[in-house]
């Protein structure tokens, strides 16, 4: 007999104080839970209001239980909820109680989805998105978070599956009766083109300049120049916090320092760093190493110099370039004014929304709207899809070879999904939860 999985139970809104917190509980003895704490089942999905109840008959706190009973709750299982009120000792003596009752098991990070995804509630790619949405800082980030969380990739994958299942069965068919005068030769083509035409959709997804891993992961903006251009200024400007140290020394930065931001829904992370110079100090050596190793990572570059100039021709970052005038308040100098720069002062705020502007603009071109692929995980699976049903085309090939390829690019849907071989990528997808999810 198999041992009957626990009754799981976890905080699943952040950590107190708060107003409310609710605690989820999951599993088959989530009535039981009910009745012990609560003094009955709920109707079901309907908020019922009454007292939370210690071992003892004490009122721990008054708030609403929920019953969502399985299939139809978020994990498949019969699901509680408390919405109590979100102090540490209401919520640490809930749980406390639930630990208390028979069968149940305070539960891991993840441990919900995790069950919501093995009683088929999400796919893979859902469970993915909702990782995201759980962790989105953007607007952009939430969209395309959701978009996955709803299975928008899953429906994909599975209408791509069934193709390839009919287009297998066509041309299995036609190796089945090939002594056969009768099967028309077009059945064959049929299968393939079919394939074809899958392959096709895999591959416009595919190519989508990696938007969907870059609007999760954010883009990065390295912030360079010489010294005392005004750098640390500018990335303090925009942070609106003192992130790095200013001074009129030249040479104050060594280090990368970061801060993230929202660029009108793009999450961007500005990188300072030090100014770029030859230098007779270890630290300072180290210190434009990294940033010009960082510029060779880079989405964008900003460039600043006081003086306008431009980049050194041994800078090559291999990424777009927004050339800025610093200190463009300070009077005195005559410069050359140039269409391809723009001239910022942090001390007077001039040009910063104009800069913060091309900015988005340089990073945004074509990102308006989200991408489907944003693990590379799925990147991968589906590489593998296209790369077996290239194979498959090649008409140089024993039918038998051709048609297992179109099987090899179904095992790679499979694995996108989490049909087949999830074990090895439960652990680390999981791990991307909180405990309460
Ligand atoms: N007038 C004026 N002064 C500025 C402006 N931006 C920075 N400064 C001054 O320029 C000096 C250098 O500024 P930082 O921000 O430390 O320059 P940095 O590029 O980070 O310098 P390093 O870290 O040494 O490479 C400081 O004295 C700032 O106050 C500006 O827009 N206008
Ligand atoms: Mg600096």
């Amino acid at each position: 007999m198999a041992m009957e999985a626990h009754t799981l139970f976890a905080l699943s809104t952040g950590r107190g104080p708060a107003g409310v917190a609710v605690v989820r509980v999951s599993g088959p003895q989530v009535q039981a839970a009910l009745l012990a704490v609560f003094g009955r089942v709920p109707a079901p999905r309907t908020a019922a209001y009454g007292a939370f109840l210690a071992e003892d008959g004490s009122v721990i706190d008054h708030g609403l239980a929920l019953f969502f009973p399985g299939p139809r709750s978020f994990t498949g299982e019969d699901v509680a909820e408390f919405h109590g009120h979100g102090g540490r000792a209401v919520v640490a003596a809930l749980l406390a109680r639930l630990g208390g009752l028979p069968g149940l098991a305070p539960a891991e990070a993840g441990a919900f989805t995790r069950r919501a995804f093995e009683n088929g509630k999400l796919d893979l790619t859902a469970v993915e998105g909702l990782a995201d949405l759980v962790h989105a800082e953007t607007e952009l980030q939430r969209r395309q978070a959701l978009r996955l969380a709803d299975g928008a990739f899953g429906r994909l994958a599975l209408a791509w599956r069934a193709d390839l299942l009919t287009a297998r069965s066509l041309i299995e068919a036609d190796l089945d009766f090939s002594d056969e005068e009768d099967v028309p030769g077009s059945v064959l083509d049929q299968g393939f083109s079919l394939a074809r035409s899958v392959r096709a959709a895999m591959e416009r997804v595919l190519d989508d300049r990696g938007r969907g891993e870059r609007i999760r992961d954010g883009f990065q903006v390295v912030v360079l120049g010489p010294p005392n251009a005004g750098k640390s200024s500018l990335v303090n400007h925009l942070a609106g916090r003192d992130v790095a140290i200013v001074t009129e020394t030249p040479g104050t930065t060594r280090d990368l320092l970061e801060v993230h931001l929202d660029l009108g829904g793009l999450p961007v992370t500005l990188v300072d760093t030090a100014g770029l110079r030859e230098s007779e100090d270890r630290i300072e050596q180290e210190g434009v190493r990294r940033a010009r190793h960082r510029a060779g990572q880079a989405d964008l570059v900003v460039w600043m110099d006081p003086d306008g100039r431009p980049p050194p021709g041994d800078l090559e970052p291999g990424c777009p370039v927004i050339r800025v005038r610093s200190q463009a308040d300070r009077v005195g100098r005559a410069i050359e004014s140039d269409p391809n720069r723009l001239d910022v002062s942090v001390v007077t705020g001039a040009g910063v929304d104009v800069l913060l502007g091309a900015i988005a603009d340089t990073l945004g071109e074509g990102f308006g709207e989200p991408a489907l692929i944003a693990h590379e995980r799925q990147r991968h699976c589906i590489a593998e899809a296209v790369a077996a049903l290239k194979r498959a085309d090649d008409d140089g090939a024993p039918l038998e070879v051709r048609a297992d390829e179109i099987r090899v690019a179904l095992t790679a849907l499979g694995r996108l999904v989490g049909q087949v071989d999830v074990e090895e990528v439960l652990g680390a997808i999981f791990q991307a939860f909180c405990i309460g999810k």
